[in-house]
């Protein structure tokens, strides 16, 4: 007990240095929160033929809306903390490539998104959201990088009128968060202590959420499971 104590405490003044220089705050006494989201039902995954760009775009789309990995794990589930408003680390970046959204759902609080096209071909970026502007912007190849405001909480939805397969999702969340890999899995660092409310949202299976007590220097695990619609 003595030994878990002290392994706890060296933890928790780890993480309370992190924040420190992150947010210059001095904030001390954050967790982490590690979320697994499983799904119980089949994957869904659509294959088109495309017959435009080939050389960039490849000969077949894969328009992945439901990815379930090992253990049933669900890829692509964003997690969120509303109430944990941490500073935001990096810029949010979205990229084409190969005709494709890369990553398929980024995650950013308020603010500023960049938005890449290293394909070397013509992207149009159109956006769909209620809370934010509407984007529809020509990319040409030799426009690298645009950069777009998304300043309130709203999960866009993001295609591109050049390439009728292209499907992404852009998560706007006022509070830290993090998106699924391959097993259903991510971790939230840096929550501040005491009681959360954890929220999932898919893009094909909908919203849930969770409360947790959130520990100093410790890993709570939250498990959730989305329903089929
Ligand atoms: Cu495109």
């Amino acid at each position: 007990m003595r030994r878990t104590l002290t392994a706890g405490t060296a933890i928790a003044l780890m993480t309370g240095a992190a924040m420190w220089v992150v947010t210059g705050a001095g904030a001390q006494g954050g967790g982490t929160i590690e979320a697994d989201v499983k799904y119980n039902g089949a994957a869904q995954v659509e294959k088109l033929k495309v017959n435009k760009d080939t050389e960039k775009c490849g000969t077949e789309a894969v328009i992945e809306k439901v990815v379930v990995g090992g253990n049933k794990g669900l890829a692509n589930a964003v997690v969120s903390v509303p109430g944990a408003k941490g500073a935001t680390k990096a810029k949010a970046v979205i990229d084409q490539h190969g005709c494709k959204f890369v990553p398929h759902v980024v995650v950013m609080q308020p603010g500023e998104l960049e938005i890449k096209n290293s394909d070397d071909i013509l992207h149009n970026i159109h956006t769909y959201s209620t809370a934010n502007p509407s984007i529809n912007k020509a990319q040409p190849k030799f426009k690298k990088t645009m950069t777009e405001k998304l300043e309130k909480p709203e999960f866009v939805k993001i295609t591109c009128d050049v390439h009728s397969w292209m499907l992404g999702w852009v998560a706007v969340v006022p509070g830290l968060a993090g998106v699924t890999d391959k097993d259903g899995v991510t971790k939230i660092e840096n929550v501040p202590a005491g009681k959360q409310k954890i929220e999932v949202w898919h893009e094909t299976l909908g919203k849930q959420e969770k409360d947790v007590d959130v520990k100093a220097g410790q890993v709570t695990k939250v498990s959730f499971e989305m329903k089929g619609k």
